[in-house]
């Protein structure tokens, strides 16, 4: 293969294939050609990257020949049948799903934490979620200076997390209560505008949903440390674009907030945004757009020994799911790793 990958697109035409079509474009990644896939729902139909226009082709099985990387964001099921074809043709595969995530031979990879999990890569590379993502690549850098014992994170997740049609459904609900028409919920259970949905993904057997147990499991996967305990609750909040999160984390060696902000201030992917007496700290409506994850709030626990609290906030499709995944893409053909071993 050149060092010009021809590379797939899965779920072209959804949140986060367009936003990582945006970002391919974007940081000029070195493709020599981009094939956008999605369901027969949306074959057919033009898609503009780097000024042309490309059409998008129904994904089967005869889709990844003569494809060097694929790209996927279609959701679990289309992840768990066609990422296993694409590697059979050759092709390596990024995954933004939760399909292979916790499977041994896949490395769960955020480039500025884990870069060296991908030189074991078997042909499928998981792309974390995405209140992971943007919490791991705060952490590490305090994780490697005073060891993490402990995290309780509260989230604060934006409506397009769960795709194109809930950001719709957020619109639509907030103009239908200004003009005194019915509120119709079809993404989510409840009506999500002026509301808070303490419910993301399905609820589990231990009562935590699937979103929260995403956190604690990936998290400790992704620092290499299975002793990191994680408690997380994940909220729906009705905010279009950017995750936010209070984070609380039990360190084994004293971290002051000082050093903290000198920490991350050098933390690659990380912008330290505190300044709370001219008001200055995150917030989703300026992370929107953005490559960092931003941090701010930092404050010491006053209630034990070694803890910190921060306000962590990143955009969730793009940090969460488009450019980490190009990310990884990026470091694939940095490290001549894109063959199927
Ligand atoms: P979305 O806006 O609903 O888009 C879904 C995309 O998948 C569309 O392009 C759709 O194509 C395509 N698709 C659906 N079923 C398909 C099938 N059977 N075969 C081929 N294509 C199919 O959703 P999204 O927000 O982009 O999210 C897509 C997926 O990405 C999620 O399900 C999740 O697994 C992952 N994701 C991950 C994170 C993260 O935390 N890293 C964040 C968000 C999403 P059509 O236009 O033809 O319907
Ligand atoms: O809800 C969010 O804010 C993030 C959503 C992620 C998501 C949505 C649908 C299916 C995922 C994910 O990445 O974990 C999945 C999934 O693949 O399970």
């Amino acid at each position: 293969m050149s060092t010009h990958p021809v590379v797939a697109v899965v779920g072209a035409t959804g949140a986060v294939g367009r936003e990582m079509l945006k970002t391919l474009e974007q940081r000029n990644f070195p493709a020599r050609e981009v094939i956008p896939l999605a369901s027969s729902r949306s074959a057919g139909s033009r898609i503009s990257f780097k000024g042309r226009e490309l059409t998008v082709q129904e994904l089967g099985s005869e889709s990844f020949k003569g494809v060097d990387l694929a790209v996927f964001s279609a959701g679990g099921s289309t992840s768990e049948k066609f990422a296993p074809v694409a590697v059979k043709s050759g092709c390596v595969v990024v995954d933004n799903s939760n399909a292979w995530r916790m499977h041994d031979q896949v490395p769960l990879v955020v480039p500025e934490v884990n870069p060296e999990a991908l030189d074991s890569h078997t042909g499928i590379i998981a792309n974390p979620n995405c209140s992971t993502i943007q919490m791991v690549v705060v952490l590490k850098p305090l994780h490697d200076v005073g060891t993490i014992k402990r995290v309780i994170v509260s989230t604060y997740q934006a409506v397009s997390g769960s795709g194109q049609k809930a950001v719709e459904e957020l619109e639509s609900q907030v103009k239908a209560l200004f003009s005194m028409q019915e509120v119709v919920s079809q993404v989510y259970p409840h009506q999500i505008a002026f509301n808070c949905l303490p419910h993301i993904d399905v609820f589990l057997e231990n009562d935590y949903t699937k979103e929260e147990m995403k956190m604690v499991n990936e998290t400790r996967k992704i620092m290499g440390d299975d002793n990191i305990r994680v408690s997380a609750t994940t909220v729906r909040v009705p905010v279009f674009f950017g995750h936010s999160e209070s984070v609380n984390i039990e360190t084994e060696k004293k971290i002051t907030p000082q050093q903290a902000r000198a920490i991350l201030t050098q933390a690659p992917g990380v912008k330290v945004l505190d300044n709370p007496s001219e008001k200055i700290y995150p917030m989703p409506l300026f992370a929107a757009g953005q490559d960092d994850t931003f941090v701010g709030r930092i404050r010491e626990d006053e209630t034990i020994d070694n803890g910190l609290n921060m306000w962590i906030v990143a955009d969730n499709i793009r940090k969460g799911a488009a450019l980490n995944t190009i990310q990884i893409a990026e470091l694939l053909v940095e490290k001549n790793l894109l063959r199927v071993p």
